[in-house]
């Protein structure tokens, strides 16, 4: 069996310089192929053209390459099974296109589609002829059970979460997580060009265009049941880790192997096993003292102790992602469901301080039922916390979070608001509360009042991301800036307690 995995193109964020990332959950799916005896191959078609633009949905710009090329190319190959990752919901159009294109060029081929927007729109895809088979949740296990259907039995209700049609019936497969990380084999980073990744552009957040650098995930799932949270569809509730040794083994292969020299951890709870991350930490201390990491997805400030923030400040972070999300106690209680109290916030920036780990915090504004008072409540804590970076997104009802129902039940968006616009920095909702443009104001405001306090810590940002990516970081910025411009005045509250702040 001949599989072609294919991470599609990214949509052009206006505020965002272009991110790259290795696209680790293809190569957790190649492994497992490999293994079984398949010919697999990873076709990145944004690294492939990442200095290439093309145009859908009327004014979105899309990077990668077009869906006509990635056609021909996957045409040339000519493999039984295209395997394609939508991680995003905002890749919606794009997946279209190149799934139609495929289908225009390779009738006979099987078209699987897998990640998070397909796990939350199977039915749909599979009604509307996009794919032959979507696969709901993790795909190790399911890719490898769908060829081998495919290939002997022709019998599809072992496959974990498929979704494919029979005859006038659309078929569902419950999903089942895969309970132990451990028996996964480490994914095949040997089929992309790993180090072509940090030496191109950015690969999340904090980036190391001067050493090489790349993501690893080293546990899946989140007890938390954050509202606009919409990982638990492919990841679920239960934490699942791998164990410490396994991680190292990992490390050590990204380490000798690769020459990695930065670590983007990208696991959505990093510390929640407290005692397994001072394992880790510890051990990458002792054997790799010089590999530095960052964990971009954020960490939760709730399972952060001193001696994590020690071990962390003394393993090479170079930046400390503080997941705080508002700084209003009943936001963060009632409307985002974060178990977090704003002391615990504080101590833990003090303790990065003491320990000299830098940190950026994440806050989430414009929650439905937040009014304008709380907002700007949470706005000033944003203001004065001692991080070193803020950033202040929107909160942005993504499919497959609670989030997403709440909206569009209650009408909090235009239902054909279109996919590509579920980005975090583009505000969507409009309550009685507030409309998204006076929300977007008074985020900018806060981030610019934050900037203002801590220059040289955004000089020392901006500086690397123009290392990474100096075009798409200029034209953010700017893009930023225009916006800022053209935000209305908002209440006056903002400045009045914001000056008396200072
Ligand atoms: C790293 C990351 C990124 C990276 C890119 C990742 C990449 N290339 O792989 C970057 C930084 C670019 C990124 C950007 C954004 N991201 Co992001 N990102 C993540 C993160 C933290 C980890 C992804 C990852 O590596 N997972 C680990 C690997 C092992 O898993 P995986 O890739 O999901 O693959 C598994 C399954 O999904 C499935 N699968 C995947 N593909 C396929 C294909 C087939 C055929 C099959 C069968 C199965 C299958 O099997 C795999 C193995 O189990 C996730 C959170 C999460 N937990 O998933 C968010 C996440 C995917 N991102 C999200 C979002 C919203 C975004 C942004 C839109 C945010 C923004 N700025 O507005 C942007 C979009 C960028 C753009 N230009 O459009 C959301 C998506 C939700 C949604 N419905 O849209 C997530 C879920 C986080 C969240 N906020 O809830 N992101
Ligand atoms: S936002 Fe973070 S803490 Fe909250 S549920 Fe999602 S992964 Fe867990």
């Amino acid at each position: 069996m001949h599989i072609v995995l294919v991470q599609l193109p990214f949509p052009i964020l206006s505020e965002e310089p272009r991110h790259l990332s290795p696209p680790l959950g293809l190569a957790y799916m190649a492994s497992g192929l490999k293994k079984a005896g398949c010919n697999v191959e990873i076709f990145d078609t944004v690294l492939e053209g990442y200095h290439q633009e093309w145009s859908f949905a009327g004014n979105s710009t899309a990077y990668g390459l077009d869906p006509e090329t990635i056609a021909t190319h996957l045409a040339e190959c000519n493999p039984d099974i295209v395997g394609l990752s939508c991680l995003f919901s905002s890749q919606d159009v794009i997946l279209r296109k190149v799934a139609a294109a495929i289908r225009d060029r390779m009738p006979k081929a099987t078209i699987v589609c897998g990640g998070t927007h397909p796990t939350v729109f199977a039915r749909q895809m599979i009604a509307e002829g996009l794919a032959d088979f979507v696969v709901r949740g993790e795909g190790e296990l399911a890719i490898i059970s769908l060829t081998q259907a495919l290939s002997r039995s022709g019998d599809f209700a072992e496959v974990s979460g498929l979704v494919w049609r029979q005859g006038s019936e659309i078929l569902e497969n419950a999903v089942s997580r895969i309970d132990l990380l451990e028996l996964l084999p480490l994914p095949a980073r040997d089929c992309m060009n790993l180090l072509a990744y940090s030496a191109t552009g950015i690969m999340h957040g904090e980036s190391r265009s001067d050493v090489p650098a790349t993501t690893i995930v080293t546990s899946r799932g989140c007890p938390g049941q954050c509202t606009f949270c919409s990982i638990h569809p492919v990841w679920g509730h239960r934490f699942r880790a791998a164990s410490a040794d396994r991680v190292l083994t990992e490390i050590s292969e990204l380490y000798h192997h690769f020459g990695i020299r930065h670590l983007l951890i990208e696991d959505d709870n990093f510390t929640f096993d407290q005692n397994r991350a001072k394992r880790i930490l510890r051990a990458i201390s002792q054997h790799f003292p010089d590999l530095t990491w960052s964990a971009p997805n954020g960490v939760a400030i709730w399972r952060l102790d001193e001696e994590l923030i020690q071990l962390i400040s003394q393993t090479g972070c170079r930046r400390l992602s503080l997941a705080v999300e508002s700084g209003c106690p009943d936001t963060l209680a009632q409307l985002i469901n974060k178990p977090l109290s704003l002391d615990q916030v504080e101590k833990v920036v003090r303790l990065c301080r003491r320990h000299g780990v830098r940190t950026t915090a994440f806050f989430v504004l414009g929650m439905p039922g937040e009014t304008r008072d709380a907002m700007v409540e949470s706005m000033n804590f944003a203001a004065r916390l001692d991080v070193d970076t803020l950033t202040v997104m929107n909160a942005v009802p993504l499919p497959g979070s609670p989030l997403y129902d709440t909206a569009r039940i209650n009408g909090f968006m235009d239902p054909d608001t279109p996919f590509v616009a579920f980005a975090t920095r583009n505000p969507i909702m409009t309550t009685s509360d507030f409309d998204p443009a006076w929300v977007d104001g008074l985020a900018r405001r806060t981030m610019v009042r934050h900037a203002a306090r801590h220059p040289m810590a955004y000089f020392r940002r901006i500086v690397e991301k123009m290392q990474a990516a100096p075009v798409s970081t200029m034209r953010a910025l700017f893009n930023f800036f225009i916006a800022l411009l053209r935000s209305r005045t908002c209440n006056e509250k903002v400045s009045a307690v914001g000056s008396s702040n200072r």
